[in-house]
């Protein structure tokens, strides 16, 4: 890919919203097999209408090596079986960095270096910082949905294949009067 010229983009943190737009992702229930630890309550809410757990709205930056994309997710407030919906979370194959803005709800960033694992709270304006090495995934603990602004770079790529193998680490139920933070085996 040829490097692109610069541009502006807008950034409209109350909206959520990049312009202008490049590619709109969408990932349904279906898309999350195999991350909820309720295997049986996963395949009945796909039964049952297939919900659009998150979005992501990428600016035009490509994600090319040296490029520097950005993107807005924003999940849904839910649960699978008392887990809250989350994204599928994934490693970067050639171990970079990353940050994330939230802009709106509440959340939290799990990681997870296949040894340790990390929860940051993330409310508007806090930046998450995701060290190279580092699966991450994000998870909608409030009762509203929960945005955030991610920057990373172009060439890191995306293996989701390695939270398949690995997980990442703890599961996130929601309980009476919050959240609560389990054992993957759990
Ligand atoms: C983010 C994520 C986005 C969706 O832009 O890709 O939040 O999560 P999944 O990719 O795990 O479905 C990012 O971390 N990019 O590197
Ligand atoms: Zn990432």
């Amino acid at each position: 890919t040829p490097p692109i010229s610069p541009f502006a983009i807008r950034f409209d943190a109350e909206a959520a919203t990049l312009s202008p737009e490049g590619p709109t992702l969408e990932r349904r229930m279906s898309d999350l097999e195999g991350l909820f630890a309720d295997h049986d309550a996963w395949q009945a809410a796909v039964a049952d209408g297939d919900p659009v757990v998150y979005r992501v709205q990428s600016s035009p930056v490509p994600e090319a090596d040296r490029e520097l994309p950005q993107s807005i997710t924003t999940i849904e407030r839910g649960t699978t079986a008392g887990e809250c919906w989350m994204t599928k979370g994934h490693q970067h194959p050639n171990h970079q960095g990353e940050i994330y803005l939230a802009l709106h709800g509440t959340g939290g960033l799990l990681m997870f270096d296949g040894d340790r694992v990390e929860w940051l709270d993330m409310t508007p304006g806090t930046i998450g910082y995701i060290p190279p090495g580092w699966a991450h995934r994000s998870v909608n603990v409030g009762d509203e949905p929960y945005s955030f602004l991610a920057v990373y770079p172009g060439g890191a790529g995306h293996d989701y294949g390695w939270v398949l193998e690995h997980g990442m680490g703890n599961r996130i139920h929601r309980t009476g009067d919050g959240f609560a933070l389990r054992p993957y085996s759990a």
